[in-house]
């Protein structure tokens, strides 16, 4: 690390995890990310650390895993942890999305419950309320495409209202932003790092995810087969990132695209290979951005019968199981 910085005067073996003493007054915490699927959670931390740790798509039950995106700046260091959205399980993988979503809430400092302030209050909502009221750190209600509200004074009212009530029930702040247009984000932030204890630097300040490249590189081969496909598609499908060769001036990805059906490897590999070849294009040019250079990506599509309803198979593929 360049920068002029005091070091913690402790040994670090790796070496590479310069962890500088925080200026007096800092706070640092975890901060949990949760809410019903589709209500704008991994936009909102890829906003909030600035850059793109998850993936986002608007199809619900995009993010799988647990991810971390850390935000460092001078009064604080805030470690947001993502989480699947919460919702009602159909198969083993969605009772291990919603199993994970709820561990993160038990596991962070505070909770920033994100819901769709475009529509009025639901039931799924009020679910995710109910159980982050049992949870012991601080909550903070987080109101989230307002830029997609309606124009009219008289039908914001009861949207406005609908969530007021459900702030106020439970003592909780509420905060109005656009994740995806970037507005209010800074009250946002101010109203977070209040909830924060004074701490440390968890991670060096430059980092922004914990997340292995391998990994963001198997989410953005997903994050286009969302983009582009319809239906059972995007749900059924897992990425495996076989081989990551780097040499000076090209990066080799080979990565195998897992289906539970053939029907559902005709679609992907589309007529003449069609479909294969966007999803291999666009991700390509992803990867890219996050590689900061030139990658061939080569793409294998396999099917494997009922993988979400298989324990083994989830976690072959990175979803851990946790008890
Ligand atoms: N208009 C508008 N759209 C938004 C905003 N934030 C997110 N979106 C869109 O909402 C959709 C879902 O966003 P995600 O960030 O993937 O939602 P999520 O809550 O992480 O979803 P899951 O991972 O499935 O639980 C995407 O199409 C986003 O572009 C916002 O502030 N305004
Ligand atoms: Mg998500």
């Amino acid at each position: 690390m360049s920068q002029a910085i005091s070091m913690v005067d402790t040994f670090d073996p790796v070496g590479y995890s310069a962890i500088p003493t925080p200026p007096e007054g800092f706070r640092s915490g975890f901060v949990g990310i949760v809410g019903r699927p589709n209500v704008g959670k991994s936009t909102l931390m890829n906003a909030l650390v600035g850059q793109k740790v998850a993936i986002t798509s608007p199809t619900a039950q995009t993010t799988r895993n647990r991810l971390r995106g850390i935000l460092t700046n001078d009064q604080a260091q805030i470690i947001f942890v993502d989480t699947p959205g919460i919702h009602k399980p159909h198969h083993e993988l969605g009772k291990i999305l919603v199993k994970n979503a709820r561990m993160a809430i038990d596991s962070v400092d505070a909770t920033l419950l994100v819901v769709d302030g475009s529509v009025e209050m639901g039931r799924g909502d009020q679910f995710v309320a109910e159980l982050l009221a049992h949870s012991s750190g601080p909550v903070i209600l987080g109101m989230n495409k307002v830029d997609q509200q309606p124009e009219d004074e008289d039908a914001i009212a009861p949207l406005d209202a609908s969530y007021q009530r459900l702030a106020d029930e439970h003592g909780w702040p509420l905060v109005k932003f656009s994740a995806l247009h970037e507005t209010s984000l800074d009250t946002l932030l101010a109203t977070l790092i209040d909830q924060l204890e004074p701490g440390p630097y968890y991670y060096p300040p430059d980092l922004v995810t914990d997340q292995p490249e391998r990994f963001i590189m198997g989410e953005l081969i997903r994050e286009q087969i969302l983009l582009n496909t319809r239906e059972e598609v995007p749900h059924s499908v897992a990425i495996a990132v076989d081989r990551v060769e780097e040499d000076t001036k090209i990066t080799r990805i080979l990565a195998t695209i897992h289906v539970e059906r053939d029907s559902q490897k005709g679609i992907l590999i589309g007529k003449k290979g069609s479909m294969l070849k966007v999803i291999g294009s666009d991700a390509r040019q992803q990867i890219q951005k996050l590689v900061m250079g030139q990658v061939y990506l080569e793409l294998f599509v396999k099917v494997v019968p009922k993988w979400r309803q298989s324990r083994s198979r989830l976690e072959d593929f990175g979803y851990r199981v946790e008890e």
